[in-house]
């Protein structure tokens, strides 16, 4: 990273008590966010919002302490951005699973202090050949963070082509908890389920879900928010969504965890994925000229 790049950042998008920008580990570019309300991270590669912790409370976001930061890699942990697909591509098996958005720059376009103290930062996906040769339509994405008490992510897609495209997407969201065994995830019960570890069986929500081995749902058609409800922690971490209509659920368990390698010594208890998306029988057709807005916004609560 030439000093010119983060010079430039700077001197353009920094902003005195709200947001700087650093070059991280691996070489990363990072977007420092401290305000009067939080703290947060962000990776100008995939947009990867690595960190977020609001005043006086644990860190809401969990990042693998094992996590590998290179160029081209996903980073275990954070919200990585899954688009313009969610898992396998849906012809073409050398794709990336869940898209290159994750794994490619991204340009700041705006930073901005708000009046009530909050930091917005705006991202703009590159394209370059790569990214056109895996997704054939003219686009645009953006990602809009606001960084207060509450993080509110929103993910724009711009359809510039002739034609409507089908958009798979996710906010992939690593959430940091005391333990699995002292978690539960409310909001879910009576939502049809594809059971990815029971081959994509359709299943139904009896009550909260709870984790005792590897989970990997996708929750179809969900009517509203999502709670962590935290017993070690005491605390609820709400998950407020709109323009998604589908909730992915996420852990890998002891033996998965081990066989990536970059969780760390039962890393897995530490974090749940509870992932804002459109993905299955969600994805979202974009008419030309449309802009579709996924937003998801997390707030703590005690309990
Ligand atoms: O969202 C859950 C999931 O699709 C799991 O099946 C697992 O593959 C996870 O994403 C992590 O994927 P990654 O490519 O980040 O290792």
């Amino acid at each position: 990273m030439s000093s010119q790049d983060l010079n430039h950042l700077n001197q353009h998008f920094a902003i005195a008590s709200h947001v700087r920008f650093i070059e991280g580990p691996g070489g990363l570019v990072i977007a420092e966010i401290a305000n009067t309300e939080a703290s947060a991270s962000i990776a100008l590669q995939g947009a990867h919002i690595m960190t977020f912790q609001p005043k006086g409370q644990e860190p809401v976001i969990w990042l693998s302490k094992f996590a590998k930061f290179a160029a081209g890699k996903s980073i275990r942990g954070g919200a990585p951005v899954c688009w313009p697909w969610f898992g396998p591509h849906a012809t073409d098996a050398s794709l990336p699973g869940h898209g290159y958005a994750r794994t490619v720059m991204w340009q700041v376009l705006e930073t901005r202090a708000t009046a009530d103290g909050e930091t917005v930062l705006r991202f703009g996906l590159i394209d370059n050949d790569s990214t056109r040769a895996q997704w054939p339509h003219a686009s645009s994405a953006e990602l809009t963070v606001t960084v207060g008490a509450a993080l509110r992510i929103e993910l724009a897609t711009r359809n510039d082509s002739p034609a409507g495209f089908v958009l798979g997407e996710a906010l992939h969201t690593y959430f940091h908890i005391s333990d699995v065994a002292d978690m539960k995830i409310s909001g879910l019960d009576g939502c049809d389920f594809l059971d990815k570890v029971d081959g994509f069986s359709r299943k139904k929500q009896q009550g909260p879900v709870s984790i005792e081995s590897e989970v990997d749902r996708v929750y179809i058609n969900v009517p509203g928010d999502c709670l962590i409800e935290d017993q070690g922690f005491g605390r609820r971490i709400r998950i407020a969504s709109e323009n998604a209509r589908s909730v992915v659920v996420w852990n890998p368990w002891t033996e998965k965890a081990d066989k990536m390698g970059d969780f760390g010594p039962n890393g897995h208890r530490g974090m749940v994925c509870v992932e804002t998306a459109n993905a299955l029988e969600n994805v979202v057709t974009v008419a030309p000229g449309e802009t579709h807005r996924m937003v998801a916004t997390y707030s703590v609560e005690k309990m």
